[in-house]
Order: C-alpha cells, then structure tokens, then sequence
C-alpha cells in the first residue's frame, strides 16, 4: 500500500527515497521533514561526520504547491562530505589518486559478510551502502508519513531508556507520553530522567576514553495509533511482525519488544494479560497496557510501546583483530571515522520506520486514493468502534 525505497552511498553525492501510496491533497510542511533530519544527526556521542553534513531534502516529485499529487514523493538528500571523497568515489571513473579500498573487515559490520556475498576483496562498497547514513533517506521519508497520521490524531515519539551499563531501573514506573513529548530537544541523549541521563553521559566520555562504542535501548510510542491495524488473518499481516521487520531493519538493532517486551515470558498470565473494562464516562478500556498496543497483531486502541535493542556501533578507534582478506595475515580492525553513541539518532530512525508501518497498515484498512477519501472512511470506522461501546451500554441488548 505504502511503499518506500532508498538509494544513495554514504560517502556519495547524495541520499535518495522514493514514498509511494500517500494520498492526493495532504499538504506537506517541509520544514517539519527538515526539522525530523537535524533531530536524527543530533545526541550525545555522536562523530565528526555530523558537524560536516546539514541533512535537507530537496523535492525530485510528487508534489505540486507543496500538495502531494498521488504520485511517488521522491526527495534528495546531498551528502555535503562528498566534496572530499570525490576522486576516491567517482560513480564514472577510477580514481586518479589515493584509492578508498578496505581489505580489513571490521568484526560486527556488514565488511565481510557483505565481502563473500558480492565475492570482492575490497569491502569499500559494502560498508558504503551498509552504512547508517541510509537513515537519513528513511527519516525523510518517514516525516511524511507522520505528517500523514497526524490527520489520524496519532503521534510518534521515542526516548532513551538505556545507555550501555546505565539502565532504567526495571521497577521505574512507566514514563508516560506527556513525559517522553516534554523531553527537551537539547535534552543531550534524549532521556526523560535528567539523573539518569547524567550518567549516561558519563558512560559516553568513558567509551570515548577507552576508544570504545556503547549501545542502549530506545522506547518508541505511537500515541494512539487507530485501533484495528493489522490483522491476524494470515502470518505476513500481522502488524507486530511487520512492526518487527521495520525496527530489525536500522542498522545495530538486535532485538525489539512489545510492551511488557521479553520480560513477558516469565510473568504469569495472571499478571501480564491487560484486564478489559468498562465504564460509561471511559468507554471500553484496560488497567494496564503489557501488550504494547497490539493483540493477535491488530491494534487495540491503546498505545503502541515499542522496545529496540542496539548493539555497540562496530567502528571501533581501538580496532578489533581482524584478517586482511587477501594476504589472510592478521591484521587490525579498519579504523573509521564513526560515533561512540548513536541512540537517540536511533530512536528517531525508529520512530520513522513505524510511521511507515503505521501508515502502510492505515492507508490498507482505510483506503482513499485522496486524503479526504481516507480522513472520510477513518471517521466511518471511528464511528462504527463508537457504537459497538453504545450498543453494550444497554442491557437489554
Ligand atoms: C557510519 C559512520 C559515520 C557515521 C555514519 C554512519 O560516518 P563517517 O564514516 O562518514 O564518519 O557518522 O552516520 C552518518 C553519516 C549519518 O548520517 O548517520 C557507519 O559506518 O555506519
């Protein structure tokens, strides 16, 4: 329904992305999509290459009058750093120069997998491409599709909840959406706990000491998607597992989580299951909210709380052992320019891939080939969950 791809080197002249299936006649505020940009290059660890660049989109197709038309949205995003990899990196021509060729993969990245797969002993191509800065491309995209299901009264935000050893403690309560949307945007990693976040800091400054990278742990929240996206009809339908492929897709992400998340598994039914309630001034409405939003891969009207894991980046300025794949010799780790820490950059990378996923199940349950079309049968399904709660309001029914 929703389709997006992108193209683009890190290190070549720009990033590009293609959005397909946004309704016709939504208005589209571009300095919102270059705010979302300059949220992702932002946090705490963050490496030189983020001084270099000033991610902005500049407009290939789709929009006329700053409208969408229904055709693909394609934007361009320039890679300002391509000045200085010009000669090395040239789409057309070998380089007169110093050559960029790499032969000493970096244990945890995309190197050598990406080296037996295309069957190369340079793997200059793989790291460009594997790169994070494709995410860029995706936050674009993404800030569309936001803007989208802003006309459906649902926002996306994420925060911070781990960095490296410093962790929220497993009995804190539950930082609510009006917490995570006060979070200020200068806040340095994104945490609602300014405490915690000090230490987090810490935790940073000593990486960078050792010449070492740190992961963490990002909550994404979508306040409050339409209750009835997804389906759990057949297994490639259901939302948390596409939720699950969006959020396994940005790079470093190795686990992810609803809710309640793997902590799931050892909590008794009896406690973890959110009780269902009824009042007339609530409406049908649960205690808690364990799931994270979602059950039987439908959502259910509550939030959606999403839990993603990030491994520490594989760019390491304290190189790991390593092979150099044509002499097979020991060899160092390649030393590249990378980040200590990139979650918070991660949790907005996050919030972009379920604004996707969210718009792609929306505009499938919704349809509309106009955005007043979709808004229109939205209202309609709206209404109809609005009357199953009427209807069980009377007894005699
Ligand atoms: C990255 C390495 C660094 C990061 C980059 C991801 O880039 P460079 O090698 O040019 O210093 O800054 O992230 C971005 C450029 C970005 O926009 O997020 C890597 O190897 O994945």
């Amino acid at each position: 329904m929703l389709r997006f791809m992108t193209a683009g080197e890190s290190h070549g002249p720009a990033l590009n992305v293609i959005l397909e299936g946004i309704p016709a006649g939504m208005e589209l505020d571009f300095d919102a999509i270059n705010h979302e940009l300059a949220r992702r290059q932002k946090g705490y660890g963050r490496g030189a290459r983020m001084k270099i660049e000033q991610d902005r989109v500049e407009v290939l197709g789709g929009l006329r009058s700053a409208q969408t038309t229904g055709g693909p949205i394609s934007f361009l995003i320039h890679n300002k750093d391509w000045k200085n990899w010009k000669d090395k990196l040239s789409p057309y021509e070998k380089p007169t120069g110093a050559s960029a060729e790499l032969v000493n993969p970096r244990p945890g990245h995309a190197d050598l997998a990406g080296a037996l797969k295309y069957g190369v002993d340079d793997f200059r191509n793989i790291l460009e491409r594997a790169s994070a800065r494709e995410t860029a491309a995706r936050v674009a995209a993404g800030a569309v599709a936001k803007q989208f299901l802003r006309h459906l009264d649902c926002e996306i935000r994420s925060h911070v909840v781990d960095v490296g050893s410093v962790q929220t403690p497993n009995d804190a309560p539950q930082v609510t959406w009006e917490e995570i949307v006060a979070i200020s945007e200068d806040a340095p990693l994104n945490c609602a706990d300014a405490e915690l976040e000090k230490k987090m800091i810490e935790e940073v400054d000593r990486a960078t000491q050792e010449r070492d990278t740190v992961g963490g742990v990002i909550e994404i929240v979508a306040h409050t998607p339409p209750p009835g996206l997804g389906s759990y009809i057949q297994w490639d339908r259901k939302l948390d597992g596409r939720l699950a492929q969006a959020i396994l897709s940005i790079p470093a992400m190795k686990a992810m989580g609803f809710g309640h998340g793997v902590d799931s598994a050892s909590t008794p039914g009896s406690a973890l299951h959110d009780e269902i309630f009824y009042s007339p001034a609530e409406g049908l409405h649960r205690g808690s909210n364990n799931a994270g939003g979602l059950e039987g891969g439908v959502t259910n009207g509550q939030e959606l709380r999403i839990k993603a894991y990030m491994k520490p980046l594989s760019s390491l300025r304290k190189p790991l052992r390593s092979v150099d794949i044509r002499t097979m010799k020991p060899i160092e780790a390649a030393r590249i320019r990378s980040d200590i820490c990139a979650v918070p950059a991660a949790g907005v990378v996050g919030e972009a891939m379920v604004a996707l996923t969210l718009a792609d199940a929306a505009i499938e349950k919704f349809g509309g080939d106009s955005l007043a079309e979709t808004l229109a049968n939205h209202e309609a399904h709206l209404r109809r969950v609005g009357q199953i709660l009427t209807e069980r309001e009377t007894p005699s029914r």
